[in-house]
C-alpha cells in the first residue's frame, strides 16, 4: 500500500481550519487537522512544501515509522508549526489504518473504557451576573462542567476571554486583520476579585457542577500560590495555566500551598515538555492537543506516562480545533484509562457539521464517539471550496502603564 498524494485545505465557517487529506493507491483516504490558531498558513506550507513530497510512496500503514521519520529525521525539529503538521499526517494515517481494518480508532488503541466522555463548555460574562446567566445557559444545554471567565470591576472586558458588555459573546480571534487589539490586565484587581466570584458561583450552582477556571498564564508564582489557596472553597474541578508555561518550577510553590487541581499543557508540543511536570506530579491534568503535540502516536505516550503519575487527561479543545482533531481526541478519550475531561467547543453549527459530516454526538454533557471505521469524520471538499483563508489575530495584553504581559 502506498501514499499517492495529499492535499491541504485552509478555511472553514468562521475559522481557518487546516485540513489534510492523504490519498492512497487503494482508494482509502485519511484526514488530519493541522490548525494552529492565527498561524494557519504556516503548518499548511510546511505540509505542502516539505512533508507531503517526502512521504509520497511510503506505506501509510507504518504510522510509527513515518512519525519517527518526520520527527527524528528533522535536525531542526519540534515547535508548534512542525508538530501541527506531523500531527495532521499522523491523524490521517490512523484514519487510514482504521478504515482498512474496518475498526474505529479507539478499538486500535484498546477499545472503549467508558460510555461517554465528560466535556466542558465555556461560560463568560462581563460581570458576575452576566457570567451566572451564561453558566445557567450551559447547564440548560446539558453540560455538567463549565469553564468560567469573568470581567473584573474596574477592568471589564479585560480579563482573559471575557466580553466587554453584558450578553455579548467573546471571540478570541478578531478577523479584522493581523494587527492585534490590546487588552489590559491588572493582577492585583484580579486577585482581589476573582476568588470571591468563584466562591459565589459555587454557592449559586451547588456542589455538583464542575467549575473550571483559566488564568491563561498571567500570574507570578507567589501570586498563583496565593490565588490557588484563596479559591479552595470554590472546589474547582481545575485551575488552568496559573503561571507562564515556560517556568515549570513555578508550580512547586503553588503545590506547597494548595491542593487545588492544576491543569497545564495546551501550549506544549511534545512528550519532553510534559515529562517533568508529570513525573514530579506537579499537575493533575495534562492539556496537550493531538494537533500541536504531534498526533495520536506521541499523545498516546503522554497519556500512558500521565497514568503512572495520577495525572488525568484534559485535552485542549478550543474552537480553533477542527472536528478532525476533535475526533482523534475523542478516540483517545474513549480509550484512555486515565481520562479526565475534554474541552469541547467545536461541533454543533450547521455549517461545520456539513463540512465535516460525522455521527460523533454530544448528549447530556458527554461526548459519544462514533463506531465508524477510522476517525469517523468525513470532509466535503466541494463545500470546502466556498471558504477562504481570513487573516486574524488574538489580542495582546498590556498592563495599564503599557508594559507587555502574557496573553
Ligand atoms: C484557551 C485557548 O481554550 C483554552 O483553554 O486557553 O482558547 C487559547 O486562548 C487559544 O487556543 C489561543 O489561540
Ligand atoms: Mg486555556
Amino acid at each position: 500500500m502506498k501514499i499517492t498524494d495529499a492535499k491541504v485545505f485552509v478555511g472553514g465557517p468562521g475559522k481557518n481550519y487546516v485540513t489534510l487529506k492523504i490519498l492512497t493507491d487503494q482508494g482509502v483516504y485519511g484526514l488530519g487537522d493541522a490548525t494552529l490558531n492565527n498561524r494557519e498558513t504556516l503548518p499548511a506550507a510546511y505540509l505542502r512544501d516539505y512533508l507531503i513530497p517526502a512521504i509520497i510512496g511510503m506505506d501509510p500503514r507504518n504510522s510509527e515509522d513515518i512519525w519517527q521519520f518526520l520527527y527524528r529525521g528533522a535536525y531542526f525539529r519540534g515547535g508548534p508549526i512542525a508538530m501541527a503538521a506531523y500531527g495532521a499526517i499522523d491523524m490521517a494515517l490512523w484514519d487510514i489504518k482504521g478504515k482498512i481494518a474496518g475498526l474505529p480508532v479507539h478499538q486500535l488503541l484498546g477499545g472503549r473504557s467508558r460510555d461517554g466522555a465528560l466535556v466542558y463548555a465555556h461560560a463568560a460574562g462581563s460581570d458576575l451576573e452576566d457570567l451566572a446567566d451564561s453558566v445557567a445557559a450551559r447547564i440548560e444545554e446539558g453540560y455538567r462542567a463549565v469553564r468560567v471567565q469573568c470581567g473584573i470591576p474596574g477592568m471589564p472586558g479585560a480579563g482573559y476571554a471575557v466580553p466587554g458588555t453584558r450578553g455579548a459573546r467573546h471571540y478570541i480571534t478578531d478577523f479584522g486583520g493581523l494587527r492585534p487589539s490590546v487588552e489590559y490586565w491588572d493582577s492585583g484587581r484580579y486577585l482581589r476579585y476573582m476568588p470571591g466570584a468563584l466562591c459565589e458561583l459555587r454557592d449559586r450552582f451547588g456542589p455538583e457542577l464542575k467549575i473550571l477556571h483559566d488564568v491563561h498564564h498571567r500570574l507570578m508564582p507567589r501570586e498563583a500560590a496565593a490565588f490557588a489557596r484563596a479559591v479552595e472553597p470554590a472546589d474547582l474541578f481545575w485551575l488552568e495555566d496559573p503561571t507562564p508555561a515556560e517556568d515549570q518550577d513555578a508550580l512547586r510553590l503553588l503545590r506547597q500551598h494548595s491542593t487545588v487541581p492544576v491543569a497545564i499543557g495546551e501550549v506544549f508540543q511534545s512528550l519532553w515538555q510534559c515529562n517533568r511536570l508529570i513525573k514530579q506530579e506537579l499537575i493533575d491534568f495534562i492539556r496537550v492537543a493531538v494537533t500541536y503535540a504531534g498526533g495520536i502516536t506521541p499523545v498516546r505516550r503522554i497519556v500512558d506516562l500521565a497514568g503512572m503519575h495520577h495525572v488525568r487527561t484534559g485535552f485542549h479543545g478550543a474552537p480553533s480545533h477542527s472536528p478532525v482533531s476533535m475526533a482523534a481526541q475523542a478516540h483517545l478519550n474513549a480509550w484512555a484509562p486515565n481520562f479526565g475531561i475534554q474541552e469541547y467547543l467545536v461541533l454543533g453549527t450547521a455549517e461545520c457539521d456539513a463540512l465535516f459530516p460525522s455521527d460523533h454526538r454530544m448528549e447530556g454533557g458527554l461526548f459519544h464517539v462514533s463506531d465508524a471505521p477510522g476517525l469517523g469524520v468525513d470532509f466535503d471538499e466541494a463545500l470546502a471550496a466556498r471558504y477562504v483563508y481570513a487573516p486574524g489575530s488574538h489580542p495582546v495584553v498590556r498592563l495599564e502603564d503599557g508594559t507587555m504581559w502574557d496573553y
